[in-house]
């Protein structure tokens, strides 16, 4: 009973507080385009190519389904992560930057975020861009771990009829190339072909031809995208201004790395041999201290990789068994701010949120395969920045050749790992979703939410562009 007082007041909080944020947004939007006519060429060349209309959806495709939040008995309760707009609640009542947040909120996180961009526009005729509203990962609860598992090819249908039958020309404009819309679990869990019977895993909303044309952004892409791109997870970390981004920044940069190598996370307790349990056994093997008289030719470079003098731990795993860490940030963040790496390796699918928290943190990613962050996050990390920003090891070099971890990491000049780390400081805005209503100053760094929004934006145009070449 508590719990549902309390999801009522989180859910009537959000309400107004969207209700609130559409007003003063169709207010500013409004004096926009009133101003274009007269001097403010600055704000219209700014919004030129960039109009977003956000469509205008019934709740049962969004709130409706957060009133649900403690009924997916299998997949467990996610109400108490609605707090903060879906940023969760703060990791101490002081906390101004940090929340227990979870990844599949990102939709709500990203719904608040698009109400304060500027250049909204009532119009769909003007928009660049169409955004649907829709919770598609939290309606996906159901028929993943609910009541419509047998019905998973039906996932999005109601949205496509609607869509088609309340101002249908909003969608015939572009026939839907210029919708997009979050989904916040991997593309696997939307991929299911529809002929499978019986239904294996996932819904088929990215299978049916009646999205083919949407722009779907999620955490994680298949091996051979389509519709989708995929975006970094939310991390904890979602600073309010300025002054809160810098001192983190600051405090990542004069952390002593103490520890050569993390892994936080789970797994590899399995016989059978795979990166995690290779993971593992290196570590437990590796002497916790490191013994400068050791006639290992590659542990002399320990001594020079940090300024001072030896790491005191050669690998610390965070045991992140059975979720514990999901909602706890502290439990992961602190070690990877005292390692100068962090391993990556692939779990059920390929990719992690670890991967930036690691980034959050300053600690270099280690990559075991290549979908596990380079063939995703083109529009977050660029391709052609991997050697700079992450150590790359396939996962078969270790787990059926011999290779040690630890002999690549040690190999690594130390000149080498301040310049990757350097350029990792610099992609921590870019991956980092700051909160909501945050400061101006710090509005003018590109968040990851800005970053998604300008990828969004061109791959529409470029779509947009094909269909119109294809036609002539
Ligand atoms: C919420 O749960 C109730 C009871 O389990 C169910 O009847 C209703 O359809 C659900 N609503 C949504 C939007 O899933
Ligand atoms: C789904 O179908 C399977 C096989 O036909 C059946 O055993 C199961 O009870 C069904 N599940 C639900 C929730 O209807
Ligand atoms: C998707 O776009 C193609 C043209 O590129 C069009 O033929 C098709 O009807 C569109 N699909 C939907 C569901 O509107
Ligand atoms: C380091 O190695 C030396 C000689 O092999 C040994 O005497 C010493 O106890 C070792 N120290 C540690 C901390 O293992
Ligand atoms: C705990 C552990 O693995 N200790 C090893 C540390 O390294 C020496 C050789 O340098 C081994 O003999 C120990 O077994």
């Amino acid at each position: 009973m508590a719990y549902k007082t309390q999801i009522t007041t989180i859910f009537f909080s959000i309400t107004t507080h969207f209700f609130l944020l559409l007003i003063i947004n169709s207010a500013s939007s409004q004096q926009i385009l009133s101003t274009e006519s007269t001097s403010n060429a600055a704000t219209t060349e700014d919004c030129s190519n960039r109009w977003i209309h956000i469509r205008n959806l019934p709740s049962r495709f969004n709130l409706d389904l957060l009133t649900n939040c403690s009924e997916y008995p299998l997949f467990g309760d996610f109400c108490p992560y609605l707090a903060n707009h879906g940023l969760g609640q703060k990791t101490h009542s002081k906390s101004r930057s940090w929340y227990r947040t979870d990844p599949l909120l990102l939709e709500l996180i990203f719904h608040r975020r698009i109400l304060e961009y500027p250049c909204l526009t009532n119009d769909p005729n003007v928009a660049n861009a169409i955004f649907l509203p829709y919770y598609a990962a939290i309606d996906s609860l159901r028929y993943l771990y609910g009541p419509d598992v047998n019905s998973s090819f039906q996932h999005g249908m109601e949205l496509f009829e609607f869509l088609q039958s309340d101002e249908p020309g909003i969608w015939k404009r572009h026939m839907g190339h210029d919708h997009f819309l979050v989904m916040a679990r991997p593309a696997w869990d939307f991929s299911q072909p529809l002929d499978n019977d019986p239904p294996i895993w996932g819904t088929s909303f990215l299978e049916l031809p009646q999205f083919y044309n949407v722009t779907a952004l999620v955490p994680e892409g298949r091996a051979w995208p389509w519709q989708e791109h995929a975006v970094p997870y939310p991390t904890s970390f979602h600073p309010p201004n300025m002054a809160c981004f810098e001192a983190w920044i600051q405090r990542v940069k004069r952390s002593r790395r103490t520890s050569l190598m993390l892994f936080a996370g789970g797994g590899g307790i399995a016989a059978t041999p795979n990166i995690r349990r290779s993971i593992r056994t290196e570590c437990e093997n590796s002497n916790t201290s490191i013994n400068s008289s050791s006639s290992s030719s590659s542990s002399s470079n320990f001594n020079v990789l940090e300024r001072n003098g030896i790491y005191s731990k050669i690998c610390h795993i965070v045991d992140c068994s059975n979720g514990i860490c999901e909602h706890d940030p502290i439990r992961y963040m602190r070690p990877m701010l005292q390692s100068t790496f962090c391993l990556q390796p692939p779990g059920d699918t390929p990719t992690r949120r670890s991967t930036f928290d690691a980034i959050t943190a300053g600690c270099i990613p280690v990559f075991f395969e290549e979908l596990s962050a380079k063939m995703q996050y083109g529009w977050h990390l660029p391709e052609e920045n991997y050697a700079e920003i992450s150590v790359f090891i396939p996962k078969e070099d270790v787990v059926f050749k011999g290779l040690k971890i630890l002999d690549v990491l040690m190999g690594i000049p130390r000149s080498e790992v301040r310049r990757m780390r350097e350029s990792i400081l610099e992609l921590i805005p870019r991956v980092t979703y700051r909160r909501h209503g945050s400061s101006l100053g710090l509005r003018t760094k590109k968040d990851a939410f800005d970053t998604a929004i300008d990828g969004t934006l061109q791959s529409i145009k470029d779509k947009l562009a094909n269909m119109l070449n294809h036609d002539l």
